[in-house]
């Protein structure tokens, strides 16, 4: 444990990184070649991602803030004072801040696998709240969910905002599910924001902002892959597709070769036809139906769901 201040233990769970050349190299070598989507976050792709959530046609920040900012006093009452909030993915830890003075936490547990991020985040974080024990913890949580030594006893609630679990495929989703009911144990509760099934125009303009950051984001990956793995992807020759796949409920992103081309990577050669692409991500869309049989085949139950007057997004409070 490393005492960053008064009231930050920081915990560092060592992650394993799964290497980047890894899984490029062997996402190009499938059949359908793909990339998963945590490799999008380096540093630019992180400020990419923040200028995504400013987009007007992104409706996801704004829709769940509102809910966030109307209903923290109710979704308060339901949380009680004194519970351990654990955020996975926490980043820069914004989403929380609408709740904590009415949530009244006794340990806020931020989980991210960027170490520095994390640091940055819970500094500032402690110094606009100052009351609040912070125990960041530096891991994947894709791959372990650990909470660190020291934590307060209390009730435990993870807080999953926007839209992440989105990301994750079914059976995945499932085993993440799963595993925060282990962490959180019975009685504990899960807070979370969840994209909806909605009219396809809508869904397919979120992710094709005019301003064409959505792309640069997912161009990003090909920018990353040639400076860190050699590699020599001409970014005029590949371009952003994103579009909702009504059949698998899910907004599909990937990158399209617009010719017959070679790409090389770590000295690796990989042929693309015209049109061939890469997948870069999948974000499923659930109707509160489909997200509440999920969550209860992971063994929570719902107390209360809150809505926006569109229905374009739901936050889910469920007890384990
Ligand atoms: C992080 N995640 C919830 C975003 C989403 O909507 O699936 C990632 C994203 N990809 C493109 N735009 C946003």
């Amino acid at each position: 444990m490393n005492v960053l201040s008064r009231k930050i233990s920081f915990h560092d769970f060592e992650p394993e990184l799964e290497s980047f050349r890894e899984a490029v190299l062997k996402g190009l070598s499938r059949r359908q070649k793909q990339i998963p989507p945590k490799f999008f976050y380096d540093e630019i792709g992180s400020q990419l991602f923040e200028a995504i959530l400013e987009q007007p046609e992104y409706y996801i920040p704004n829709v769940e803030r509102d809910l966030l900012t109307a209903y923290a006093n109710e979704i308060s009452r339901l949380i009680e004072p004194g519970s351990v909030l654990i955020e996975p993915g926490s980043g820069s830890c914004e989403k929380v801040q609408l709740l904590l003075e009415s949530l009244l936490p006794s340990a806020y547990v931020p989980m991210d696998i960027s170490r520095e991020f994390l640091k940055q985040s819970a500094c500032g974080l402690s110094q606009k709240y100052p009351w609040l024990a912070i125990y960041p913890a530096c891991l994947d949580f894709t791959q372990q969910m650990l909470l660190p030594h020291g934590i307060p006893h209390g009730r435990r609630v993870v807080f999953i905002p926007g839209s992440s679990l989105g990301n994750f495929d079914p059976p995945e989703v499932q085993h993440f599910l799963s595993g925060i009911h282990r962490l959180t144990g019975n009685g504990g509760g899960l807070l979370v924001g969840v994209d909806r099934k909605k009219d396809h125009s809508v869904l397919n303009a979120a992710y094709n902002d005019t301003a064409g950051i959505s792309a640069e984001f997912n161009l990003n990956l090909l920018t990353r892959i040639n400076s860190e793995l050699e590699g020599n992807f001409d970014l005029d020759r590949f371009e952003h597709r994103a579009y909702y796949n009504d059949q698998r409920g899910r907004i599909e992103m990937h990158l399209v070769s617009s010719q017959v081309q070679q790409v090389r990577v770590s000295g690796q050669h990989f042929q693309f036809t015209k049109g061939e692409y890469i997948h870069t991500e999948n974000s499923y869309k659930y109707s509160p139906d489909e997200f509440i049989t999920l969550a209860n085949a992971s063994g929570f139950r719902l107390i209360k769901m809150w809505s926006d007057d569109l229905h374009l997004f739901s936050v889910y409070f469920l007890e384990a």
